[in-house]
């Protein structure tokens, strides 16, 4: 046996991307609530408030809201012992400065996780994936500003009190390192709420304006840490970090230095969630660049006090980086034209990477500098899905991809000894693509009849992919 006895067998989804129903009992719109559909080389616009005649996919998504009561009888038809999906903040602070809490907001999770504890499915709850509130954006800046913190932790305690006897497993935010991954657009806006405008749109502006939020997040996620733990000691709260391997182009020198350099860019996060500090290659980053980031002696205890119990990450592809703009010897920024193509993997409909190895050696990575438990939170394959006449609907390539991945996970438990806690594959009923804000590049298990356009009946339907994951359930991954 392999896998842990108790081990979670899940599926994650996000609240914004399927639940819809984004304006309802009390419900405050949110940062991805002004997001427009993107598509192929189309960019999700972000707007100043909802305009009308705009295409906002996750207004409706998959109605979750409504019709969670179905979808959850189908969770536990196919085998699921938890669900990992997140609290929309504002459903329960609308603007995310209110001293008091939406009741009916409080109430409809209330609900959602009776359902789940009713078949035996755990919920496993992110904080804040991709759902800030608008108004802290228009208000305060986003996590540019410190108040957040106290308007975060204030959200955070309302959920924790009130879900204590109900939700063991929480994460505070999801894929925290993105935002400072290239400083794209897209990840700065879902991730803190920051969008770039006049003398702040430079390099040197977007980076520190990053840093700073990311402070102020992390400070954030200690303080719940440990109130958490005060508020039930049976918690278990642990960070999200994406995690796609990382490989450097050649031997060469310099492209090994560059690696471990981009790699540095994101594991810092995790760094300060585990250990509760800075690593020291940061604060020569914020030295060097004059950054002066409000960091108080108090934020360092808060953050020495909040470490977390256990790392979830999300894994789809891996990247692979090379020196080839002259960033030897600083090796100082590390951009988007620094990932190379990688000749010997195939690539996804979406041209990601696919990497099961990668996986095992993510696991390994992050297992050996922490050496705390690991629970891969996301991890699937975005792919256009076809309905056959009879209803059927054949997804071999995802089977495919599962089934490595999760063979790759069990030889890192059981040739390399890591410590993984449970497996929640993304996106296992059909919802809104993060990236893209497209129905089409389908995750799911099961089926939802929706298009890009919004048209659809919301019609759920299991592909073949759910009586195989039911299979790898069953048998605690011994047979994949
Ligand atoms: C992660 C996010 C998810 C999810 C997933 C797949 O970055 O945490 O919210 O969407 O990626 O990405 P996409 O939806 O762009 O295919």
């Amino acid at each position: 046996m392999s896998l842990r006895k108790d081990f979670l067998w899940g599926g994650a989804v996000a609240a914004h991307q399927l639940e819809g129903a984004w304006n309802v009992n009390g419900k405050g719109i949110s940062v991805s609530d002004v997001l427009t559909a993107g598509g192929v080389g189309v960019e999700r616009e972000i707007t100043n408030g909802v305009i009308p005649g705009k295409n906002y996919p996750n207004h409706e998504a998959i109605d979750f809201y409504h019709l969670y009561k179905e979808d959850i009888a189908l969770f536990h038809e196919l085998g699921l012992n938890c669900f990992r999906t997140s609290i929309a903040w504002t459903r329960i602070f609308p603007n995310g400065d209110e001293l008091e809490a939406n009741e009916a907001g409080l109430q409809f999770y209330d609900d959602l996780f009776d359902e789940c504890l009713k078949y035996g499915i755990e919920p496993v709850i992110t904080l804040s994936h991709f759902e800030i509130p608008y108004h802290l954006v228009t208000e305060y800046g986003g996590w540019r500003d410190r108040r957040l913190i106290d308007f975060f932790s204030r959200y955070a305690k309302a959920v924790m009190t009130r879900y204590k006897d109900k939700v063991k497993y929480w994460m505070t935010f999801n894929e925290i390192d993105n935002q400072s991954n290239y400083f794209r657009t897209y990840s700065t806006w879902v991730n803190s709420g920051l969008k770039f405008e006049g003398e702040e749109d430079t390099k040197l502006g977007r980076e520190r304006a990053s840093y700073q939020a990311s402070h102020y997040e992390l400070v954030a996620s200690a303080k719940v840490v440990e109130l958490g733990h005060q508020i039930n000691p049976d918690f278990k709260i642990g960070c999200m970090i994406s995690f796609p391997s990382l490989y450097s182009k050649s031997c060469k020198p310099e492209d090994m230095m560059m690696q471990m350099v981009a790699n540095q860019r994101r594991y810092w996060y995790s760094d300060v969630h585990v250990r509760g500090h800075y690593p020291n290659f940061i604060k020569k980053l914020f030295e060097r660049r004059n950054f002066n980031l409000d960091i108080t002696i108090e934020d360092l205890a808060q953050l020495e006090r909040g470490k977390v119990d256990y790392v979830g990450f999300s894994y789809y592809k891996s990247f692979v980086v090379a020196d080839e703009h002259g960033k030897s010897p600083e090796f100082d920024y590390v951009e988007t034209q620094d990932i190379v193509d990688n000749p010997y993997l195939d690539v996804s409909d979406w041209g990601w990477p696919v990497d099961p190895l990668g996986l095992r050696w993510a696991l390994n990575w992050l297992y050996e500098r922490y050496e705390i438990p690991l629970f891969i939170v996301e991890n699937g394959l975005g792919a256009e899905d076809k309905v056959e006449a009879d209803g059927t609907i054949h997804d071999p390539y995802r089977i495919d991809y599962l089934r490595k991945h999760i063979a790759a996970m069990k030889d890192a438990v059981d040739i390399d000894g890591v410590d993984v806690i449970g497996y929640t594959p993304w996106g296992f009923i059909d919802l809104v693509s993060a990236g893209t804000g497209e129905m089409k590049k389908r995750y799911g298990f099961i089926y939802v009849d929706k298009d890009n356009d919004g048209s659809g009946t919301l019609k759920r339907s299991k592909k073949d992919s759910f009586a195989w994951y039911h299979h790898v359930i069953d048998t605690n991954g011994e047979e994949i």
